[in-house]
């Protein structure tokens, strides 16, 4: 089967502003999933609500528009439920860095077979401005008026802390690179993790298209060994002047996945494993 990128594509009003980098990450994303050749009916989009979330309104794949923060937890559900799907988790830095941040821990430790996609503005878009974990110490915003009074969170070094299988950072204006990552990303087996920087021009006018764009280098072909997860911990240290992007981590260890652990097979449908039911009557019979 040969698929195109306008496979993907959904005849639908889109409400991103102008100048949002949700548009340029979308259009990859379509791109790579017809370079890969993944039919529509095998790929599952789950997002969560925010601007990066409305991804789901605009793509023609599988799609599940969870609630804020609850996208992962749905996203284990499919991958373990049907081993034949490839599951993308799309949401934002809110989504998954604050109300989703304990999702993160445990998809990323468990190997989950998903790839997560998180757009990095750094700031609540849907919600008009609001100061989300990665916004920089100082930053005024409608809940931070005086300045931001916390350092923001890094989530490439939370996520390497975590042994995550695949780390990656990119950038909404590098087309390019983000390509390549996905590509990688969704061929990976286990948790692929891509923070992607992305302008607001609506809410976040400190972190803008430029800001970004003087800042970020590839980390990639200035040589690191995305083996060597030492030396990633320490470029994931670099944000200020230079802004590091690329992958970071590739696991070469074999691990198992979430789905592997739990029913020592990756191509069983869950409906169909021998999970080994107890039987329960007797605990039902004393506890009724
Ligand atoms: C359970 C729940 N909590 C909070 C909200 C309100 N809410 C909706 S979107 C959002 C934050 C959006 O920011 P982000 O996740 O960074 O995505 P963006 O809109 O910037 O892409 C919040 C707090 C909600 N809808 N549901
Ligand atoms: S508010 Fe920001 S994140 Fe949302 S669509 Fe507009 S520019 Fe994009």
């Amino acid at each position: 089967m040969v698929v195109n990128a306008k496979d993907y594509d959904l005849d639908r009003e889109n409400t991103w502003c102008p100048g949002c980098g949700n548009f340029a990450i979308m259009d990859v994303l379509k791109k790579t999933l017809a370079e890969l050749d993944l039919p529509p009916h095998r790929v599952l989009a789950v997002s969560g609500i925010g601007q990066a979330g409305k991804m789901t309104d605009h793509i023609r794949v599988n799609t599940m528009h969870v609630l804020h923060g609850r996208l992962l937890p749905v996203a284990t559900g499919a991958s373990l439920a049907d081993s034949g799907l490839k599951v993308i988790a799309v949401g934002g830095d809110g989504d998954g860095y604050a109300e989703g941040g304990n999702h993160l821990i445990h998809a990323a430790r468990r190997n989950i077979d998903v790839t997560y996609m998180v757009h990095n503005n750094m700031i609540y878009g849907l919600t008009k401005g609001q100061a989300s974990p990665t916004s920089g110490q100082g930053a005024h915003t409608p809940t931070t008026p005086d300045g931001n009074p916390l350092d923001g969170l890094n989530p490439i070094q939370l996520v390497l802390g975590l042994k995550a299988a695949f780390v990656a950072r990119s950038f909404s204006g590098n087309k390019k690179q983000l390509g390549a990552i996905l590509k990688k990303a969704f061929q990976k087996k286990g948790f692929a993790f891509i923070d992607i920087l992305q302008p607001c021009p609506s809410f976040n006018k400190v972190n803008t298209n430029s800001w970004f764009k003087d800042r970020v280098y590839d980390i990639n072909t200035e040589g690191h060994d995305t083996a060597d997860i030492v030396q990633a911990f320490k470029l994931a240290q670099e944000w200020g002047e230079r802004i590091p992007t690329g992958i970071f981590f590739d696991d070469r260890e074999d691990r198992a996945g979430f789905r592997e652990s739990l029913l020592g097979s990756t191509d069983r449908p869950l409906a169909g494993a021998n999970l080994d039911p107890m039987d329960i009557t007797e605990i039902m019979e004393k506890h009724l």
